[in-house]
Parts: C-alpha cells; sequence; structure tokens
C-alpha cells in the first residue's frame, strides 16, 4: 500500500477535480503491474495499473489490488472501476480509504463484496487519508482545502524591517516549498508580498503542474511576474471577502487545494476567518530582534483569546524546523 500510496503523489497537483489514486497489483508475492490517475477524464490508477499486464489470458483469482482510494462504481468521466476488477476476476481487494465523494461513499466495496471479491479496507489508512484531504474537502463541502504555510524567525518574525522575507529559511526549506507548490492547485499570496518580493510563486522544477496564482489585494504593480510571465493568463487579483474567492476558485476552476504563502496580513485574515485547514511553519534558527515587525498574527493579543493548535509533526529540514499543525476542533 505505500508503494501505491508513492504513486498516487506523482498525480497530485495533476487531477483536479479528481483525486490522485494509485494502485499495485500483487500475484504470488510479486508486483505485477503498478498505475496511477494522471488526469481527470483519464484512466482511473486501478484502469491504469491493470492495463499495463501483459496482453496473455493470467488467471487472478489469487491476485490482490492495492488502491489507495475505494474503487469507483458509476459512470464519471470514464467507466467504473469495480467492472474492470469484476472482469479481470481478481479476487482480493485492499484500499486504504473509503471514497466520500457521495457518488462512491462505500458503494464500490459493497459491490465488490457482493460479488465474492475479498474486501480490506484501512489500511495505511493515515496516509491515504493525507493523500485525498484536499479533494474530500471539495467534494463534501464545495470549499477547496486551504493550507497555510509561513516561514519565520525563532521570534516569530515573517519579514525584516524593509518587508524582505525571500531569506529567512535555508535552502532545504525552500526546496520543500517548491514541492509543496506542485502539489496545489492555487498558489494564493497577498498583494504586499508581490510589491516586496515580487516572486514568480510558480513551482521549479514545474514537472508539469499549472497552479493557478491568486494574489488577494487590489494594487500590485503591472510589471510584476505574476501578471507579465509566461502564465499570466492564470493569475486572479482579487479583493473582497476570503471565503467568496476561494467559492470562485472551487466552483469554477475545480481548485482543491490552495497554497496560502503569506503575508502576515492575509495570513491573519484566513486565521481569523477560520479558513486555514493545515499550518505548515518553517522556523529557522534566527532571531530577528526589534518589536512591530511583521508576524503572522497580528489581530488578538490577549490569552483568553489564543488559538489552539496541534502538532501534527516535527521534523527537520536543513537548518530549519518544520511543523504541521492544525486547528483544535
Ligand atoms: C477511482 N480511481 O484513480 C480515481 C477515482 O469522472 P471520473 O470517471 O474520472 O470519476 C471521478 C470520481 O472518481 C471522483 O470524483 C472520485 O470519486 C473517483 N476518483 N476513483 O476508483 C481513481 N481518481
Ligand atoms: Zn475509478
Amino acid at each position: 500500500m505505500m508503494r501505491a500510496i508513492e504513486l498516487a503523489k506523482m498525480g497530485e497537483g495533476l487531477t483536479r477535480p479528481n483525486p490522485p489514486v494509485g494502485a499495485v497489483l500483487v500475484l504470488e508475492g510479486h508486483i505485477v503491474a503498478e498505475g496511477w490517475h494522471r488526469k481527470a477524464g483519464e484512466d482511473h490508477a486501478e484502469r491504469d495499473c491493470i492495463g499495463k499486464l501483459p496482453p496473455m489470458p493470467v488467471n487472478l483469482s489469487s491476485a490482490t489490488l492495492y488502491v489507495t482510494l475505494e474503487p469507483c462504481s458509476t459512470h464519471g468521466r470514464t467507466p467504473p472501476c469495480t467492472d474492470i476488477i469484476l472482469e479481470k476476476g481478481i479476487g482480493r481487494v485492499v484500499v486504504s480509504v473509503v471514497d466520500l465523494n457521495p457518488a462512491h461513499a462505500g458503494r464500490g466495496l459493497k459491490i465488490l463484496e457482493e460479488a465474492g471479491v475479498e474486501v480490506v479496507s484501512g489500511v495505511c489508512e493515515a496516509e491515504g487519508r493525507e493523500l485525498v484531504a484536499p479533494f474530500e474537502k471539495f467534494i463534501t463541502s464545495g470549499m477547496p482545502y486551504v493550507t497555510l504555510k509561513l516561514a519565520s524567525t525563532l521570534d516569530g518574525k515573517i519579514a525584516d524591517s524593509e518587508g524582505n522575507s525571500k531569506w529567512i529559511t535555508g535552502a532545504e526549506a525552500r526546496e520543500r516549498v517548491q514541492a509543496m507548490r506542485r502539489r496545489a492547485d492555487a498558489i494564493m499570496v497577498g498583494a504586499g508580498t508581490v510589491r516586496a518580493d515580487n516572486p514568480s510563486l510558480l513551482p521549479r522544477p514545474s514537472e508539469g503542474r499549472e497552479p493557478f496564482r491568486v494574489v488577494i489585494g487590489t494594487t500590485i504593480p503591472a510589471d510584476c511576474k505574476v501578471l507579465t510571465d509566461g502564465a499570466a493568463g492564470r493569475t486572479f487579483v482579487r479583493y473582497g471577502a476570503l471565503v467568496g474567492v476561494l467559492k470562485e476558485l472551487a466552483e469554477e476552476h475545480s481548485v482543491m487545494h490552495v497554497l496560502c504563502e503569506g503575508g502576515g496580513k492575509l495570513a491573519a485574515r484566513l486565521i481569523e476567518d477560520g479558513l486555514v485547514d493545515e499550518f505548515v511553519f518553517f522556523i529557522a534558527p534566527k532571531l530577528m530582534g526589534a518589536d512591530g515587525l511583521p508576524n503572522f498574527a497580528q489581530t488578538g493579543g490577549l490569552i483568553a483569546g489564543v488559538k489552539e493548535l496541534k502538532f501534527h509533526s516535527v521534523e527537520q529540514v536543513g537548518e530549519d524546523i518544520l511543523i504541521k499543525a492544525k486547528m483544535e476542533k
């Protein structure tokens, strides 16, 4: 299943509005085929995997198909995966997580079981759930999953007194940010960040990803990168309630996963409005000092109103620390 999850990850950032899914077919203890979902409208992971079997007939009644998501059971853009599994006579199907898409949700597993296929679910469930978290948010609420990434010094400063923020964290942390961009459907920043840094916000290397870029605010220079480079056609500048902007991204552009990279004011608004699904903090072993410099929560300031988070993972990345956290529900 961990191999199937690895395969699924190759589709992250490419599949909207579909989830990234991976599949592995095992026969007599050996992996005989692998597959993953590349793009909505193209083969699902199961079909991609099974399609890679050699053309000669093989008895698959003792084979196990490992899939990161419950196989679909209805005709969407593509035919149901349950059909091909039954057609090929695969004896056992192991899934990580049930598909929360109301069109499937348990139905695929039931169809397989009723047809005599041995079904196991909940394998590597935490990893499988993490993989489809953006899809689940999108399909169940019509809103994108929002990851808020912030890089700060140990004393919580996200920029210096001249607004410079690019060099707070080290090279490895910046590489990780590129990987996060490849997994997102849209990268969002505040107008202040564009004015201060003139970022491209595109992943490097892009590996085929073409995320939207969303700038929240009114005034950005006409010659900034996001408005003038080759991907400028996928840049949106928006002002107003963030809920409305996020809804527009989901409804009109099938954006399932938004990565917000700050700055402090936009971060504070997202936090205040309860729109952040996951926090990713990069913390550098540096002290900036000085009062009044930008940090990421410019509102509140009383212990009574403190926002409680829960750390999900803590990891050293180069000289920096990466903390993933979620708001306590
Ligand atoms: C699977 N395997 O690899 C994926 C699944 O319009 P379609 O036919 O592409 O179906 C989209 C739905 O299928 C999507 O909303 C989700 O519930 C499921 N995605 N299912 O069995 C896959 N990507
Ligand atoms: Zn399917």
